[in-house]
């Protein structure tokens, strides 16, 4: 039986096997153990002789058994090492990255330079009503200039904003003077698109009221503005325009240089003083809201611009359309740059 089962342990080729073999030699009911318990039934003579043999196979196997384990479980532990290797110097999963959206990145490079002339930044609702987009802009139905912006009119009389300005009404109703803020969001016109026309795209809208506020405090903002996004020698063109909200109204350009030698006047906007007939009409609304008039004798200038020129000159997109297309092979460039 020793050899049997010396070999039987040998030939354990696991721990679950190595027990079996355990079990049947030295377990309870083991065939060591059943030796062992029909000792009683030996001449006593015969029994010392006999115990003492049983009992060296019982040493013999539970030595073996011990060496036979502890190879096992060296091995086990050898084979989960192994499957569970790690090798560190492998490059890392590639996560898809997202990245800002470059009308994003235009709005915070411009958003950073007025907050820093201490200007507070506000959003509004991009479905308004006639009232706030045109008449209280100065612009009654019969006046032409409601036919400059086409608009996308809702079944219940309602408007998408044709542009940010109709937010310079609701701040000021809500606000008194003085007041420095600007306006980022989307407006719509109803317009055939073309490579700088969109029918959705964005503008940033200025508004600045107080005492004394004047062409010059205009000038040097937008100018503060040009020689923040394109440096100190930026340079900046007014000519005058007309916007029936603002009086006098200028267009204002930068001068825009690129490192590829690329050179040109930029329109970027409209802008000017606010029109006495705005603050008149803010005024109105602020009394039939129970509110005090405090906008009679205030002055102010305002202005507008649209973000997806600059964007399309920083970063070389010939086309205002290709900003909305969602074609990954555009705005795939723009991965990871946030
Ligand atoms: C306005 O919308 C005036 N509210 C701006 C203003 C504000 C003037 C305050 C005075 C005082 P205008 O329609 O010119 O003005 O639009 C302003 C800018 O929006 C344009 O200079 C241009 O940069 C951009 N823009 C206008 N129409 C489109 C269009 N269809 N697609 C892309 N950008 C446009």
């Amino acid at each position: 039986m020793r050899e049997e089962a010396l070999q039987a342990i040998q030939a354990a080729p696991d721990l679950a096997a190595l027990q079996a073999v355990k079990t049947r030699y030295v377990g309870k009911s083991g065939l060591v153990t059943k030796e062992l318990g029909s000792l009683g039934k030996l001449p006593p003579e015969e029994r010392k002789a006999r115990g003492a043999e049983i009992n060296a196979l019982r040493q013999a196997i539970d030595t073996a058994l011990t060496e036979r384990e502890a190879v096992l479980k060296r091995a086990a532990l050898d084979a989960k090492l192994a499957s569970e290797a790690l090798d560190v110097t492998l490059p890392g999963l590639g996560l898809p990255a997202g990245g800002l959206h470059p009308i994003s990145r235009v709005y915070d490079d411009l958003i950073h330079i007025y907050e820093r002339m201490g200007y507070a930044v506000v959003e509004g609702p991009e479905v308004e009503d006639e009232h706030h987009n045109f008449e209280a802009l100065n612009v009654p139905w019969y006046h032409p200039a409601r036919d400059l912006q086409d608009t996308f009119w809702l079944e219940d009389g309602r408007l998408l904003r044709t542009h940010t300005s109709p937010m310079q009404i609701r701040y000021m109703v809500d606000h008194e003077p003085p007041l420095k803020i600007v306006v980022r969001g989307k407006v719509y016109r109803y317009e055939a698109t073309d490579a700088t026309h969109e029918a959705m795209f964005h503008q940033l809208e200025g508004l600045v009221v107080g005492d004394g506020i004047s062409m010059a405090d205009l000038k040097g903002t937008i100018a503060e503005m040009a020689r923040g996004l394109y440096g100190p020698s930026a340079k900046v063109r007014f000519q005058p325009s007309y916007y029936p909200f603002v009086e006098p109204g200028a267009d204002f350009a930068v001068w825009w240089e690129n490192p590829r030698g690329e050179s040109k006047w930029l329109e970027l906007g409209g802008c000017g003083m606010v029109h006495p007939n705005v603050f008149r009409a803010v005024d109105d609304l602020r009394e039939a809201a129970g509110k005090e008039r405090v906008y009679e004798g205030k002055t102010g200038f305002a202005f507008g611009l649209g973000p997806e020129r600059i964007a399309m000159l920083k970063y070389g997109i010939p086309d205002i359309r290709y900003f909305y297309a969602n074609d990954p092979r555009v705005m795939g460039q723009f991965r990871g740059e946030l």
